[in-house]
Parts: structure tokens; C-alpha cells; sequence
């Protein structure tokens, strides 16, 4: 069955180049809700276990210095069918396949620095709302 709720962070190029607004209207706007949210910057062993699944990859010390390099907002959102249309919604991991009208086409700088990340499965988006946040923190 799935699941109703989705992990997100918009990433630090995304929070540097001062699309925080118009990135969580695009959430809000597209029928999410925020559950939890938090403004805050990852050292590079918390972007290595965020990421452990691709420790094996050539680009895992790039994503992980990249995304330890700047703050970035965690949030958990909720919707029925979140993953996969919060997955609709930011579009292709590399912002040159992403659709037009996505945020990642609209935001995205590049593969690496993609603007979003988004869960891709429920068991995945549990994991991840849980790394950032306790109960107490989710509304
Ligand atoms: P997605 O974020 O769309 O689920 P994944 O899970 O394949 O994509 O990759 C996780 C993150 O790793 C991406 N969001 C991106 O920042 C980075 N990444 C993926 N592929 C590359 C690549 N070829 N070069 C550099 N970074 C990459």
C-alpha cells in the first residue's frame, strides 16, 4: 500500500541561490503538507550516512562534500501518494531529462546540485523522516 508521507531537503545550492520560497510554495501548491521541518547544515560523516547506499558510487565524496557544504532544509511531507508524486513533482535526478515544470528543471544547477531530494520508496522515506527527526518534532 502506499504510503502517505515523503522525506525532502532542498539541497545548498538551492538554499544559497534563495529559492527556499518559491521551492516550498511549489510543495505547498502542489497539495503537500509539512509535517516537520528543520533549517540546518550536515557535517560530512551525517551527509555520509544519509547516503550510505551510494558509498560505493565514483561521485559519493563529491555529493557528500557538496551536500556538508552549505545549510539545507529537511522536511517531511505528507499527501496521499507522496513518493511518487513528490517524485512527479521535483522530476529527473539529472535536471537536463527533467520535465518542464518541475523543480528540479526550474532549480536544479546540475546532477550533483539538484535543488531537491526526494524519497524513492515509502520504506526509504521512513528511514530517512527518521534520521532527521523524533516524534516531537512531527505535527
Ligand atoms: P535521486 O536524488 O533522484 O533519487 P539518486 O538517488 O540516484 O537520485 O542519487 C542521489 C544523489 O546523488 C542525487 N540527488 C545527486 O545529488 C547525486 N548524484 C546522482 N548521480 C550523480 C552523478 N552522476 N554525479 C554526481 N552526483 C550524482
Amino acid at each position: 500500500m502506499a504510503s502517505n508521507i515523503t522525506f525532502t531537503m532542498i539541497k545548498p545550492d538551492a538554499v544559497e541561490a534563495n529559492n527556499i520560497g518559491p521551492i516550498l510554495a511549489m510543495i505547498n501548491k502542489a497539495g503537500f503538507r509539512i509535517l516537520a521541518m528543520k533549517y540546518m547544515k550536515l557535517t560530512k560523516e551525517q551527509a555520509g550516512q544519509f547516503y550510505l547506499v551510494h558509498k560505493e558510487r565514483p561521485f559519493f565524496g563529491e555529493l557528500t562534500e557538496y551536500m556538508s557544504g552549505g545549510p539545507i532544509v529537511a522536511a517531511v511531507l505528507t499527501k496521499e501518494n507522496a513518493v511518487a508524486d513528490y517524485r512527479q513533482l521535483i522530476g529527473a535526478t539529472d535536471p537536463t531529462k527533467a520535465e518542464n515544470g518541475t523543480i528540479r528543471k526550474l532549480f536544479a544547477k546540475s546532477i550533483a546540485a539538484n535543488a531537491v531530494h526526494g524519497s524513492d520508496s515509502d520504506e526509504n522515506a521512513q528511514i530517512e523522516s527518521d534520521f532527521f527527526f523524533s516524534n516531537l518534532e512531527r505535527f
